[in-house]
């Protein structure tokens, strides 16, 4: 797996959009006409030389905006007040605990299980070229992680939380599986950065299709092609070798010049240009991991000139970086104990899972319902005709 290009065409893009703008930022698909979005994105920039320029030449020195670098640090800085603006990034590992594999976890990853689909190398799975020409073990593993057979973490409601009580600015995750939007996420709450499996496209003359029609297709064991040309139809989820959606270039611009707080949580911090944002906020904005291992540190070489805007938990600088060593959910449950809020979370995850629970029992019911109406009036058919 080590010798796979590691994401070749996200990272390739982002390259050609840092030769474009020349100062490291990804290129938009589509130039907003918000003209507060070109404000921010001119603020993003001065703000990425700025931080660049006093890291690399050590001029100025950053506010300390946490009294000690701790999961308490944090939490008496989100009760301060001070903290509205909270972005959350989050990727595989946040769902995990819902029973969905992450990529790369050493042996229980996706990337470690693929055997049995022959492929080139992992990472061929989500390959658009590769998936042009051999659709099937990419609609196998789809059939296996659906998204809707499975419950949002105790991570996903805390997010839903801090949203709840004024904290959210937005969400940005590289999830596929929607569990953010069960949760109760909604549109403007969340950039789904590597796409969503609600709509689907076919690949040649983008006509649309919905959830259920993909879903039909995924469970009749069939490759969806389109009912207009006849060529494939792929979820709109964001394959390598694909842009991402222009929603993701134009609200970071926005967002993380006022970010005040960034958790970072269940991602390895390795697919670019996602990973990049944890250099876009200020200065000054403390940022938290919570993950199984540490993520997004600075490389020696580039961390050692001050370039990257990579984490620092550990060196005698570091100032604003938390890691906090767990699982998603008890590093949620830890902080939310300590923001006074751990009984509401417990509870909003019982709540929600029971009426999760309930509705697939409804739609589990109905469905049988429907199957033993079909095969009823299946054998009422020669009757008829034989009364005929
Ligand atoms: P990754 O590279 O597999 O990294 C996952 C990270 O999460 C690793 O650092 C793990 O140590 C950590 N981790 C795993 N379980 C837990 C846990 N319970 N608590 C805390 N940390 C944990 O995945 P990334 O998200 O970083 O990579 C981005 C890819 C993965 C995106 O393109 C996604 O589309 C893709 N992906 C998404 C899903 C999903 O939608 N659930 C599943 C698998 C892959």
């Amino acid at each position: 797996m080590s010798d796979a290009p590691e994401l070749p065409k996200k990272e390739e893009e982002e390259e050609e959009e840092e030769e474009e703008e020349g100062e490291g930022t990804p290129e938009p698909e589509e130039q907003s006409d918000d003209s507060s979005g070109e404000e921010a994105a001119g603020d993003t920039e001065m703000d990425f030389l700025r931080n660049l320029f006093s890291s690399t030449l050590g001029l100025g020195s950053p506010d300390k905006v946490l009294d000690e670098l701790t999961l308490d640090g944090v939490a008496r800085y989100i009760k301060s007040g001070k903290c509205t603006n909270i972005i959350c990034m989050v990727g595989a590992g946040i769902s995990t605990s819902a029973g969905i594999p992450d990529f790369r976890s050493p042996g229980t990853g996706l990337y470690a299980n693929l055997q049995k689909y022959n492929l080139p190398y992992p990472e061929a799975i989500f390959q658009i070229e590769y998936f042009k020409k051999h659709p099937e073990p990419f609609f196998a593993l789809a059939r296996e992680l659906y998204p809707g057979q499975f419950k949002p973490t105790i991570c996903h409601y805390f997010m839903k939380l801090l949203k709840d009580k004024g904290h959210l600015r937005r969400c940005y995750s590289q999830n596929i599986d929607t569990l953010e939007r069960v949760a109760g996420l909604e549109g403007d709450d969340l950039i789904e950065a590597h796409g969503t499996f609600y709509t689907s496209h076919c690949v040649r003359c983008r006509m649309e299709f919905n959830l259920q029609w993909m879903k039909d297709k995924i469970f009749s064991d069939a490759i969806p092609r389109c009912d207009k040309c006849s060529s494939l139809v792929k979820p709109d989820i964001v394959f390598f070798g694909e842009n991402l959606p222009a929603r993701f270039f134009t609200s970071m611009k926005q967002d993380f010049p006022r970010c005040d707080l960034l958790i970072v949580m269940g991602t390895s911090l390795q697919v670019q240009p996602f990973a990049g944002l944890v250099g876009r906020v200020s200065n000054s904005c403390p940022r938290l991991l919570i993950n199984m291992e540490k993520a997004g540190q600075a490389g020696p070489l580039l961390g050692l000139m001050g370039f990257g805007g990579g984490m620092d938990f550990e060196s005698d600088k570091a100032y604003r970086d938390v890691a906090h060593i767990s699982t998603c959910d008890d590093g949620c449950l830890a902080l939310a104990e300590l923001l006074g809020w751990k009984d509401e979370l417990e509870e909003l995850v019982k709540q929600e899972h029971a009426r999760i629970d309930s509705r697939d029992e409804k739609e589990k019911a109905s469905e049988k319902e429907a199957a033993a109406a079909e095969t009823s009036s299946a054998a009422a058919a020669p009757e008829r005709r034989e009364e005929e």
